[in-house]
């Protein structure tokens, strides 16, 4: 493979108005008949002396242009296409080709999941299954008929509307399916299996019934309601908050185990992972349930966001992706606590995106080139897609937003578009101009701003200055202001919010005359002036995270503690709590490698003391209040990284606050434990509960042991049972084995439960991880050819365990490395996953630069490496 280029687009030469598909499975391999009527793209101007047609890993078996057998003469078989020579101006195609979807491994193109046929053609899968312009500009009308066995294979589902059945000689059958809307190849999907069936049914705004339909493995049915209340909801708010209607008769979600990604929006059948479906009190966390929530929505609401308008060309993924996410967590924002949402989403951000933002294989939320799409699905393109939208929606206003969107689909519904074609809807719909604004998807990295303060007492005025710059990326050295929505506020002395009086200097800003402002940062160096400021006022910066962007400001210790305890608002109460314990974590580590004692200031506890006692704070919120950061968030803080520092400061830090505060601690458990039902405010006290638990438990007292192993017995949630686990597991328990049986012996038989068990031990902070990962390899539950074990076992112990994978010796290293040339043959795209964890090399110590580098320049070298394995690696080694 090579790299593809954005600047490089061209139109397709030809296109596809329709296409009719036979697909014919059998046990040893699968017929896919095909009909394209294709056409001149009159948007194409060069000559066209010939068709290109992608095509993998298919066996040809017979071709025929406008009914008429092709000669030898007339095409050309290659490696990735099928070349058809001196094309008519429009003609159909017809060919039979021969695949195996048994023996696909991948999971891209038709595979087997079990006894189950599916498929996965996002992004480039459809030419695994037939010759075809595999390209999402290229939108169809699709005709597909699925034939298999009836009694292996009862259920065969298409896209869209479903357009007859019937029997067939030799125990087959066949179900034809008929999708109006034209669609890009990349959401094409078929599935034949034997299912239980939950069904229900909505009605849209303009009284249209739709029928939903869940399928999941036999024996689940009891775990399908909380995915159909989802789907019912995210339908009935992207009605209120959009005005999207559903387009079809029919809606269908199949859940299967064998999944690269998390689900598949496929017009009309999305194909779920079963973990964003599967989910009832004793097998789902609280986390969990949530999680199946924002993914049958972001699946759903792709249907306009991606569907009926899609993507010119890979390169404008955020385009969908972005968008999306953005919605998802709106959705969620409203059907839960806003607070507690929006800092979850920002803990991703400052972890996994920041990371990436500052590594080799840093990109712009719209990428430039890429050699292998499926790396593209990344934290950038999604998350950080996700706050760019989040901020226009803060510059244009919730009503100005929303007329940006209706402008949008408007101008595309039914088109393949690219981002910039995004952000004009919104420019045009609200009058504004957004060029400086398209930066955003330009410029890779993260922004630091530096905020400096003064105040003029004898004027009442109070002046902050705002710089920015962001670092050098790769392939960007030097970096154009970005436009930055900054939302602020100011305390006065008693932590009330002064009202602030600010008029900008720039005409198109309007005045703010409230409690909250949103300045907006357009220059390298800007000041925002304040009149009538009556006292130095403390100020509360880059509210709700307003962009995706690091912040410095010099609090003391003191003012983030009072911060914490008044702000106004909450997500800065939890912001300024992470701010002051990171730093006195980055202290300790600092004492660390000097040879010092460690410390734990007092202030700490207190605030930490104080918001175990704020009865006004929800409960889920006090919970996330007092976690304090992990490994990956101070990583993300600091320029070198001292592995072994942090791990001793963390597990001091913990330690010496469990120990502090543990009468405390304990009250609050007792008081809020045992909440059993499905609602916010149960969830809320399940989280404060088992936070407190956990803490407990750092505290390494017997009675807490005794504490957690009670609750792990007598839970009647898994939110409570898999939180008494972890506590054990990630703990010197006496009892942790035994806990750790117990839970085995309950679940073995429950794939998601399973993975849970194989996460929590592969990302325990023992010395005998890497043991214990490699004892959990040969467990029976254990299947490296399934992506959800791959990632509870492999990718839990290399990306969420620092202490284990970073082990001096490298002896984590190397059993990573090993596993990834392993997947490399078997599942490139999961491969190409797993060696992201040495990603960031560059930022540790010396020796394991080394150990680490020699890892990755063994894996450069062997043979039958990946196009997806290369490109991350040989970024990373550059
Ligand atoms: N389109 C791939 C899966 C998702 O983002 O919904
Ligand atoms: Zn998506």
């Amino acid at each position: 493979k090579t790299t593809k280029y954005r600047e490089q687009y061209q139109p397709s030469s030809y296109l596809i108005d329709r296409v009719d598909m036979l697909v014919e499975l059998f046990e040893s391999h699968a017929e896919i008949h095909s009909c394209l009527a294709l056409r001149r793209n009159p948007l194409f101007t060069g000559a066209v002396e010939e068709l290109r047609l992608d095509g993998e890993e298919l066996e040809l078996k017979s071709i025929a242009v406008n009914d008429q057998a092709l000669p030898l003469s007339g095409y050309e078989l290659q490696d990735a296409h099928l070349v058809i020579r001196q094309p008519a101006e429009s003609f159909t195609l017809k060919t039979v080709v021969q695949i195996k979807p048994q023996d696909n491994t991948r999971l891209e193109g038709l595979y087997k999941s079990g006894s189950k046929f599916c498929t996965q053609c996002e992004a480039e899968g459809f030419r695994r299954i037939t010759y075809f312009l595999d390209r999402p500009d290229v939108m169809s009308v699709y005709d597909v008929t699925i034939r298999a066995d009836k009694n292996a294979y009862p259920a065969l589902l298409g896209n869209g509307n479903p357009a007859g059945s019937g029997e067939l000689p030799e125990g087959r059958h066949w179900a034809r399916w008929h999708d109006p809307i034209p669609k890009p190849c990349y959401l094409f999907a078929l599935v034949a299996g034997d299912f239980d069936l939950l069904e229900d049914s909505f009605t849209t705004m303009s009284g249209h019934p739709v029928a939903l339909k869940i399928y999941v493995d036999k024996g689940k049915l009891d775990q399908c309601a909380h995915a159909m209340r989802s789907v019912k909801k995210a339908m009935q708010w992207d009605e209120e908050v959009y005005g999207r209607e559903y387009d079809l008769d029919i809606y269908q979600i199949v859940a299967v185990s064998d999944f690269n990604m998390g689900a598949m929006e496929n017009k009309g059948l999305n194909i779920f992972n079963t973990k964003y479906v599967l989910a009832n009190e004793m097998t789902a966390t609280d986390a969990d349930y949530d999680g199946v929530e924002a993914v049958i929505a972001h699946e759903y609401f792709h249907n306009w966001t991606g569907n009926r308008v899609t993507c010119r060309d890979w390169f404008q993924l955020s385009l969908k992706e972005g968008l999306t996410v953005f919605r998802d967590q709106q959705f969620s924002m409203d059907m839960g606590s806003p607070t507690v949402k929006r800092l979850d989403d920002v803990r991703v951000i400052r972890t996994a995106q920041f990371s990436e933002d500052s590594g080799p294989m840093a990109h712009p939320i719209r990428p430039d080139s890429y050699v292998e799409m499926n790396n593209f699905y990344t934290v950038t393109v999604y998350n950080k897609g996700a706050e760019v939208i989040r901020m226009l929606h803060t510059l244009l206003g919730a009503d100005g937003f929303r007329k940006g969107m209706d402008r949008y689909f408007e101008r595309h519904d039914g088109q393949a578009v690219t981002c910039d074609d995004f952000v004009q809807a919104h420019a045009d719909a609200n009058q504004r101009d957004l060029e400086q604004f398209k930066r955003w998807y330009s410029q890779a990295g993260t922004p630091v701003i530096n905020v400096s303060d003064h105040y003029d007492a004898a004027n009442q005025r109070y002046t902050l200055t705002l710089k920015q710059h962001c670092p050098a990326t790769p392939g960007q050295k030097e970096k154009q202001p970005f436009f930055i929505p900054f939302k602020i506020g100011l305390l006065d002395k008693a932590g009330n919010d002064l009202p602030l009086n600010w008029q900008s200097k720039d005409a198109d800003d309007q005045a703010i005359y409230g409690r909250e402002a949103v300045l907006p940062l357009q220059r390298a160096e800007q000041q925002f002036v304040f009149e009538h400021i009556g006292e130095k006022p403390l100020p509360s910066l880059l509210r709700d995270f307003s962009a995706p962007v690091k912040l410095r400001y010099d609090y003391s210790d003191e003012q983030l503690a009072f911060l914490l305890a008044n702000d106004s608002s909450l997500f800065n109460r939890w912001d300024a709590a992470q701010q002051l314990v990171s730093r006195v974590m980055l202290n300790a580590a600092e004492q660390f490698r000097a040879g010092e004692e460690m410390r734990l200031p007092a202030i700490v506890t207190e605030a930490l003391a104080a918001v175990l006692d704020n009865h006004q704070l929800d409960n889920a919120l006090r919970a996330r209040l007092l976690q304090l950061p992990d490994i990956g968030y101070l990583q993300e803080l600091v320029e070198k990284i001292d592995i072994d520092a942090l791990v001793a400061a963390q597990q001091f830090i913990k330690r010496r606050v469990a120990e502090t505060l543990y009468q405390p601690l304990r009250d609050c458990f007792q008081r809020v434990r045992g909440a059993t039902g499905l609602d916010g405010d149960s969830a809320g006290r399940r989280a404060l509960a088992n936070t407190c638990l956990g803490l407990l438990v750092d505290s390494t007292d017997a009675e807490a042991y005794q504490l957690a192993h009670a609750q792990l017995h007598e839970a009647k949630t898994m939110t409570d049972r898999f939180a008494a686990l972890r506590a054990l597991a990630h703990s010197a328990a006496p009892n942790r084995q035994q806990a750790l049986d117990d839970f085995t012996h309950w679940y073995v038989d429950e794939a998601l439960v399973m993975d849970k068990w194989f996460t929590v031990q592969a990302t325990a902070p023992l010395a005998s991880a890497l043991q214990e990962v490699q004892k959990l390899e040969q467990h029976s539950a254990f299947d490296a050819k399934n992506p959800n074990k791959v990632r509870a076992l492999w990718m839990a112990f290399s990306h969420a365990n620092p202490a284990g994978f970073h082990r001096a010796d490298g002896a984590g290293y190397q059993f990573i490395a090993e596993r990834v040339a392993r997947l490399n043959q078997s599942n490139p795209q999961l491969a190409a996953r797993l060696v992201s964890a040495f990603n960031r090399w560059k930022r540790y110590d010396d020796d394991r630069q080394q150990l680490m580098l020699k890892e990755l320049k063994a894996l450069l070298t062997q043979s039958g490496l990946s196009p997806d394995v290369f490109e991350i690696v040989s970024k990373s080694v550059e």
